[in-house]
């Protein structure tokens, strides 16, 4: 890789593809925005279409799909080929949609965070509020970000009602720090508070997680990320982490199964699709995705559409390039967590999902019979039907989707007016096509790879974004021909 001269010539580009704006269809807003936001860079529909050709990477281009290569060059599909950052600085912070990050004092010199153990009500849907277990009234809890050579006191408290510990995966610390029930610490007992306090001499992605079993299935894990002090190179512009889980719910329950072999609900930072928030980046960005698994029992074929992404790094660390997999699915393993770096070449709306087909549904539920004890017999079920009711199967009318069978059979799309409200009245989805909710369930999320006009138009503008323009833009407009010179 020669990062010098290319290097700049890539930030001028990147400067100049957000000034050479394209036009647009977009409706916009009969309001102005207030004074102190700027307008969005939308030029009139027929404004010339201005930039510059893009620059190539030994054959490998970040604005379309290109091969770059032969398999033992730098720009091979892009393995090596940088974000449009300069290098030298600085990490770029992680973003963790849907969950919140773990602010810390510094008390003498210490990184100082507080942890509280607590019982939570996540909603994985909109209407679905689930009583899980997790940390700081956040399942998974908050994500810790602290650089390599910080020391670190985490303060514990066990507001659960019963004993728990705290272990910090993949952290080379003393023993005494390590969090296990038992074999190195007496358990935190409810209402009591515990001190960890160690140095992180490691980097990449790591989390932490309660050590009791059954609290694991509940919910209890949060993201671990510790930076090295200047970004690993090829930088990337942006950093997500998301956290996959599975949980066994029954039908009007809210309580996980912990003892469940198979699981009808799955999250991803929380939430299931179609409410998993997109990861909405520019087009021609490096991107690191940190996928963590914890879920308690099962693996994720994890597959990205339209992009050849490079596995750089697991839980235990950092992999040399030389040992870099190019791959459009890997496996990602029970607490297992994997970083995946891919240049987003390709303008547009792409899954990104678990490919295990029951792990792409949601609360799926047995179709006959109720489960019965071996010293029982299912008279005793007959005998008690009273207190089980049929569930209601009105598919126009129950917004809940409180329905045996769903969605495996797809009777009908209709959403109720909150989970309407709360799924489709975000800013991260605006412009998708109007029934892009139809095509994600479970553990599904969307990278959006948008030009940077429509990148500011979605994110950064207060304009009105009517369903599909963004999506129509990208396929029906001018992108794809600007880009494919
Ligand atoms: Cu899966």
């Amino acid at each position: 890789m020669q990062p010098g001269n290319t290097r700049r010539e890539f930030l001028l580009l990147g400067g100049a593809a957000v000034a050479g704006a394209a036009g647009t269809t977009f409706a916009a807003s009969d309001t102005q925005p207030p004074a102190n936001v700027p307008p969005a860079n939308v030029p009139p529909a027929d404004a010339p279409v201005v930039r510059e050709a893009p620059a190539e990477f030994g054959g490998f281009s970040r604005w379309k799909p290109t091969f770059g290569g032969p398999p033992t060059a730098d720009h091979y599909l892009g393995k090596l080929v940088p974000g449009l950052r300069g290098l030298g600085l600085a990490p770029v912070p992680v973003e963790i949609p849907d969950l919140p990050k773990l602010p810390f004092k510094m008390v003498g010199g210490v990184k100082e965070f507080e942890l509280r153990c607590t019982p939570v009500k996540r909603e994985f849907l909109p209407g679905y509020p689930m009583d899980v277990w997790g940390f700081n009234d956040s399942m998974p809890g908050p994500l810790v970000e602290a650089n390599q050579g910080d020391r670190v006191r985490f303060i514990v408290h066990n507001e659960l009602p019963e004993p728990t510990s705290m272990h910090w995966h993949g952290l080379e610390l003393p023993v005494s720090e390590d969090g296990v029930p038992g074999l190195t610490q007496n358990p935190i007992m409810p209402g009591k508070s515990y001190v960890y306090e160690f140095d992180l001499h490691q980097a990449g992605t790591f989390f932490y997680h309660s050590h009791m079993a059954m609290q694991e299935a509940f919910g209890m894990v949060g993201g671990f990320v510790i930076h090295p002090k200047v970004a690993f190179d090829p930088p990337v512009d942006r950093d997500f982490f998301l956290i996959f889980q599975n949980f066994h719910i029954a039908p009007n329950q809210t309580i996980s199964d912990s003892m469940a072999m198979d699981w009808n609900w799955h999250t991803i930072n929380g939430r299931s699709g179609p409410f998993t928030t997109p990861l909405v980046v520019r087009h021609g960005e490096r991107v690191r995705v940190r996928l963590m698994n914890f879920s308690p029992m099962q693996h994720h074929p994890i597959h990205l559409h339209g992009h050849t992404f490079w596995i750089t790094g697991h839980e235990g660390a950092r992999i040399p390039p030389s040992a870099w997999v190019p791959r459009n699915n890997t496996l990602v393993g029970v607490a297992q967590a994997t970083d995946f770096e891919f240049v987003a070449f390709n303008p547009g709306d792409w899954i990104f999902h678990c490919h295990m087909v029951h792990h792409m549904m949601n609360h799926m539920v047995q179709q006959v019979g109720p489960r019965i004890r071996d010293d029982s017999d299912v008279s005793d079920y007959q005998n008690q039907l009273a207190t089980r009711p049929r569930v209601r199967a009105d598919f126009t009318t129950d917004s809940g989707f409180r329905t045996p069978g769903y969605p495996q059979n797809m009777q009908h799309m209709h959403m109720g007016e909150e989970m309407m409200m709360k799924i489709m009245h975000r800013r991260e989805v605006q412009g998708m096509r109007k029934m892009w909710h139809m095509g994600v369930h479970g553990l599904m999320t969307v990278l959006r790879v948008l030009p940077p006009e429509l990148y500011d138009l979605v994110m950064n503008s207060d304009e009105m974004v009517m369903p599909g323009t963004v999506f129509d833009r990208i396929v029906k407009g001018d992108y794809a021909k600007d880009y494919q010179q």
